[in-house]
């Protein structure tokens, strides 16, 4: 029955998608006109694109509510995908494609007067990430919609995301707050301000008889969801990112108002708000800061009361929860949940503890995405008492009977209970948040074999001998085609399309199509295409660069690209010593000699965390040696190096096309996976790189002989390691070639030497990430790239066959493995 009253009415009111060219345009006007309030003479290309948008928005909106309303009633099992990070950059674009409307839209938007190319250019990233481990989460959410799966993310909406880089005139990396959200209003989300919880912090926790504690008093303060539509790729499901920003409970502390208090009444309106102001800048450390801890807490206690009250609208018993409800969590930053959802089922649904513990334990899984020992995460036992104390006392009664299980197992041994406790001993002592994780979860993953590898061998050795194998498992990384081809490599996308000779639908979410490119490298024609297009990427690269920056790229040289954040581990300085290496050698050579070098030009960017100094000081001297090079008439047309400040995902799309070649040069052992080096392979650049992380599976993939691989191997490092710290031997004798290059910088070739000393003296003593071990083989490798490049059809056939064998990395691939293998959940179509 009809719910209220004429259907006839309400049927004609109902508005679909807009598909043909008219009704884009009637419906762009229209946003022009009512919901900017301008007209065709006052409009310019921001204004144009906030219209254009606006009526993607539309869209959007309906499939969104059709998505939703199917899932409603259909009541599947759903997987929550917990992330502090969202890396989601622009929308427009990728929005237009996964609808399919693109071309729709660019001839409505011409009709219009304006240019496509243009109005995307107005759209600010959505940074709400710090790299890899951030844009992975939105590569997930692109491939769960575009399968068909009901998956939802949960993060946090801040005010600011990642700063903005500035480079000062001394290569000096500079901060900017990103107020992303300061030009209006975001069209790509749908405030809800219907839809809140309140999230306590502080007060106290008693116990009560039967396991159950009463927590009360302390702050609350409310956390307010706004969700941002996810398109999946040619199917109308449109998944949702619900984003949590904090208010004030009310707009004022009123008991201090009261008291004539006007001033801390405000101040703690204040500290409500800050909770979602910013994301921490900090990839792979982490500093224990209260603040970052109200956010871990205030984001999984928002998610899980979500996940709870929707669980409760069907009705069915707590212990057929995890039958409804998958929760993932994006590395050890949502671990609270754990907790949490403890304290929901003891304390407020009055569940066993026993009881539980077997749901929680049958409804999280973890994924790990570092083993480096800075970055996992503990929090100081004092500090959690404060803030969390309910969550501080179950964490401390998981711990108990954890250990008296692990002692019945391993019957007196002391060490290993202390290796494995929850808590860490010291001063203060701290909780160890991978431990948490790791116990309290369904499934533990690491993101490429050989990182599942180590997690299995070194961090959690001690629980894979007590929990078995078979919990510990692997789901290596993927990556997006929607963005990472069709989106930021059209002219790619339409020649794989035309060859394929199936709609793009088709291979975009079935990328081992891309096999069938095999044979075409055979083919001189279809080389031809592949290159041409390579250069048109370049030259759309070097068109970025001198409108952005004011300089002039040689678009007939080989491009080098390194292209992430800035870490010892990543080894950027790696690189520009083989840079400086590189030119000094050219410097040596006669005119004659010069001839026969192959042009390069190396790109670098990346953001460094603002308190890492030794990164900033690479940075520092990627920009000076770049300074001095390209100033050098006698080499200039043979070496060039740019630094592009403010790296960003739209900077990546115009990057990653150009390659020819790309470095992920991280000692091995240290990269879990890395996803740009996927990004590249895809669209045709090859890899330099170490025996690291999905670099591995990658030369698997696409052959070990269309990859250029160099330096130690995983198990050495630690050898390698110990012999710098007890045996070390100068760099002098062990790499006179680095020791040349270093004398160079120090001796103040790209500017005061002093300057640099902390971060040559980081090679010269300990050297803890093996640049003297590496270097020579590093230059051999890349004398390897130039040999190659010479023979420029056999280059041609490597690139297509890259391409061609990359369809494993997708993350469609991947997301599918966590749906079968961990989450048991399935697609669902909405008709
Ligand atoms: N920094 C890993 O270092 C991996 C991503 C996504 C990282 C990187 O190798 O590809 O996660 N780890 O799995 C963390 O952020 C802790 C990253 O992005």
């Amino acid at each position: 029955k009809w719910p209220r009253g004429d259907e006839s009415v309400w049927k004609q009111g109902l508005r679909s998608v807009n598909t043909d060219v008219p009704s884009i345009t009637k419906s762009i006007v229209n946003h022009v006109q009512t919901s900017l309030a301008r007209q065709a003479y006052n409009l310019d290309d921001l204004g144009a694109y906030q219209a254009a948008a606006l009526s993607v928005r539309d869209d959007l909106i309906l499939n969104w509510n059709d998505t939703q309303i199917h899932y409603t009633q259909k009541t599947p099992k759903r997987a929550y995908y917990l992330s502090l990070e969202f890396l989601m950059g622009r929308t427009f674009d990728n929005a237009l494609l996964n609808l399919g409307l693109k071309d729709q839209y660019r001839e409505g938007i011409t009709k219009l007067g304006f240019n496509m190319e243009d109005l995307l250019e107005q759209e600010r990233d959505a940074a709400l990430g710090n790299g890899g481990l951030g844009r992975l989460a939105a590569c997930y959410l692109d491939s769960s919609a575009s399968q068909e799966l009901p998956v939802w993310g949960y993060g946090l909406r801040y005010q600011y995301g990642i700063f903005q880089q500035l480079i000062s005139p001394e290569g000096q990396q500079l901060e900017q707050p990103d107020p992303w959200l300061a030009g209006g209003e975001n069209p790509w989300e749908l405030p809800r301000l219907d839809v809140t919880y309140e999230v306590r912090f502080y007060g106290t926790a008693d116990r009560l008889p039967g396991g159950r504690a009463l927590w009360q008093g302390g702050q609350e303060v409310l956390a307010v969801a706004y969700d941002v539509m996810v398109p999946g790729c040619y199917t109308k499901n449109t998944n949702n990112l619900r984003l949590w920003e904090s208010k004030p409970k009310r707009g004022f502390d009123l008991n201090s108002f009261n008291a004539g208090d006007y001033e801390h009444a405000v101040e703690s309106s204040n500290s409500a708000a800050a909770i979602t102001s910013v994301l921490y800048p900090n990839d792979h450390t982490t500093f224990g800061k209260e603040l970052r801890l109200k956010q871990q807490y205030f984001w999984t206690a928002a998610s899980l009361a979500d996940i709870v009250r929707r669980f409760k609208n069907i009705a069915k018993p707590f212990s057929e929860f995890p039958d409804y409800v998958a929760i993932q969590l994006n590395d050890t930053h949502p671990t609270l949940a754990i907790p949490e959802l403890m304290r929901i089922l003891v304390d407020e649904e009055e569940i066993p503890w026993g009881k539980a513990w077997d749901i929680v334990t049958n409804t999280v899984f973890y994924t790990n995405h570092t083993v480096l020992p800075e970055a996992l995460e503990k929090w100081p036992v004092p500090l959690m008492e404060h803030l969390l104390p309910r969550h501080m006392q179950i964490i401390y009664d998981i711990n108990l009977s954890f250990l008296q299980a692990v002692e019945k197992k391993f019957p007196g041994d002391r060490d290993r209970l202390a290796r494995m406790s929850l808590i860490e001993e010291g001063f203060p002592k701290q909780v160890r948040m991978a431990h948490l994780a790791c116990i309290g979860s369904r499934k533990v993953n690491g993101v490429a074999e050989l990182h599942s590898e180590l997690v299995r061998t070194t961090i959690l050795k001690d629980f894979v001998e007590f929990e078995g194998l078979s919990k510990f498992s692997n789901v290596t990384n993927g990556i997006t085609p929607r963005r990472w081809l069709d989106q930021c490599n059209p002219e790619l996308s339409a020649l794989i399309t035309k060859t394929l000779k199936v709609d793009k639908s088709v291979w975009l979410k079935d990328l081992d199509r891309l096999k069938e490119l095999l044979p075409y490298a055979e083919d001189a024609a279809f080389r031809k295409e592949w290159a041409a297009i390579k250069q048109r990427n370049k030259e759309r690269l070097a068109h970025h660069v001198e409108t952005t920056l004011g300089l002039t790229v040689n678009t007939n040289a080989m491009f080098d690209v390194q292209i992430k954040r800035l870490h010892e581990y990543k080894r950027q300085t790696l690189n520009i010593l083989g840079v400086i290496h590189r030119y000094l050698k050219l410097k040596q050579m006669s005119a004659a000699e010069r001839k026969k070098v192959n042009p390069r030009v190396v790109f670098f960017a990346g953001k460094a965390a603002p308190g890492y100094y030794i990164a900033k000081l690479t940075i520092r001297l990627i920009v000076n040696a770049a300074r001095i090079i390209n100033a050098d008439p006698d080499t200039r047309d043979l070496l060039t190096v740019y630094f592009l400040p403010d790296y960003s995902v739209s900077l990546a799309e115009v990057l990653i096309p150009s390659s020819d070649i790309s470095q992920h040069i991280s000692t091995a052992g240290t990269e879990a996976s890395g996803t740009s080096n996927m990004k590249f392979c895809l669209n045709g650049g090859l890899l330099v790189g170490t025996v690291d992380g999905a670099n591995i599976e990658i030369a698997e993939a696409v052959g070990e002989n269309n990859v250029f691989f160099f330096g130690h191997l995983t198990p050495a490092v630690e050898d390698l390691r110990y012999q710098h710290m007890y045996r070390p031997v100068p760099v002098e004798e062990k790499c006179p070639a680095l020791a040349n290059v270093l004398d160079k910088i120090s001796s103040g070739m790209f500017g005061d030497g002093e300057v640099y000393e902390p971060l040559l003296n980081t090679i010269r003593q300990g050297d803890f990430y093996l640049l003297t071990d590496d270097f020579d083989s590093y230059i051999g490798a890349l004398d390897m790239v130039d040999k190659a490049y010479l023979d420029k059809e056999e280059w041609i056939k490597k690139s297509i066959r890259t391409t061609a064998n990359m369809g494993k990395f997708s993350s469609d691939r991947a997301i599918l493995e966590y749906a079968e293998s961990f989450w048991s959940i399935e697609p669902i179509k909405v008709p």
